[in-house]
């Protein structure tokens, strides 16, 4: 019998990738798409995958919706990829980020719980949750304290906490990756990475002259979606339920991403570059660079991109398209 995985998120960059890597492997895929009032561009990262997987409407507040897709389909893994997911975002629209990231956590724990308590449930948690905490060795891992520095950390770290208490409390296979920065040609363009990549590109093709960002001094763990998603498929396929840190162990500044892109493309960031006020945030998460070791060692996972080859894809995919 083929495996059913549901997947809240399934068009954003990571559930797509997830979608593939489990149609490869022979899964039944579902997923719950929310409502949006342009429904044209709703589903453009899945449209490849019509009538191969099977996606409905629904909603992490929408209890009833939840209830009933987990009821009828009876997954044997749910990935609750799903959130608000930007953080500066996320300190304009703290309620709204709390509503999603943690209500619509716990209202799918319930749901699972209720309908599917024999399923596997796979929660994404974020390297955001360590905020301030460094490790003496200058890595975060599995042991390191939380203390998050934005709303969407907030969020995650209670998430975290409440996926840990319901495997406890019920015995439920219920576990979390913290996954550092992940990226792709598939990353939503207001992430810095994309936003670096597309404005680069249009500067080159003389389209832009100058690209504003933020802070440029904070270092960020910089992996490839598609590796990021191998590695949640085998946690929630580990024999116990356990927590695992999914990280490429490199860190680079958002100074040196300018630098090493820009280059790329025969530029100097510096003669582009700009820093506008409004891409600051109220607290910077300034360090990220993440020890896997526990993922590596326990599910062999080791990820095929470097920083360099992902940033080559993403760079090739901006020069190929009409920006
Ligand atoms: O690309 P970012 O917006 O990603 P951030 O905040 O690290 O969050 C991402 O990774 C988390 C995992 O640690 C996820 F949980 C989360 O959902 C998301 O996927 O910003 C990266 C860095 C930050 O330090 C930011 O201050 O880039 C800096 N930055 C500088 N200028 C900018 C900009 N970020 C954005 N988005 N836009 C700028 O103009």
């Amino acid at each position: 019998m083929k495996k059913k995985a549901f997947i809240t998120g399934i068009n954003g960059q990571d559930g797509s990738y997830l979608a593939e890597l489990l149609l490869e492997k022979d899964y039944d895929v579902y997923g719950i798409v929310r409502r949006n009032s342009i429904a044209e561009h709703q589903e453009s990262r899945i449209n490849h995958l019509e009538g191969l997987v099977h996606t409905e409407y629904g909603d992490l507040l929408d209890v009833g919706s939840l209830e009933r897709l987990l009821r009828t389909i009876k997954p044997d893994e749910i990935y609750n990829i799903a959130a608000q997911s930007h953080v500066r975002i996320s300190m304009d629209i703290p309620s709204f980020t709390v509503q999603s990231n943690a209500l619509g956590l716990l209202n799918i724990l319930e749901a699972y719980k209720n309908n599917c308590p024999n399923s596997k449930f796979y929660q994404a948690s974020s390297s955001e949750m360590f905020g301030r905490s460094v490790d003496e060795d200058g890595y975060q891992r599995e042991t390191t304290p939380m203390h998050p520095t934005s709303p969407y950390g907030c969020t995650k770290v209670f998430g975290f906490n409440m996926v840990v208490h319901y495997r406890y409390a019920y015995n439920l296979f219920a576990v979390n990756g913290i996954l550092f920065n992940h990226e792709s040609p598939r990353r939503g363009s207001n992430f810095v990475t994309n936003k670096v990549v597309k404005s680069a590109v249009e500067i080159k093709k003389g389209l832009e002259k100058e690209l504003p960002l933020g802070n440029l001094d904070a270092y960020r763990d910089w992996g490839h979606s598609k590796d990021y998603v191998r590695a949640m498929n085998m946690i929630i396929n580990h024999t116990e339920p356990d927590d695992f840190v999914c990280a490429t162990g490199v860190t680079n500044s958002v100074g040196d991403m300018c630098n090493y892109v820009f280059g790329k493309l025969d530029l100097d960031y510096r003669d582009y570059v700009i820093v506008d006020e409004k891409y600051l945030r109220a607290e910077e998460l300034k360090y990220l660079k993440g020890d896997s070791t526990k993922l590596r060692e326990t599910l062999g996972w080791k990820p095929e991109y470097t920083f360099e080859m992902l940033m080559d894809e993403m760079i090739e995919h901006w020069m190929n398209i009409d920006v």
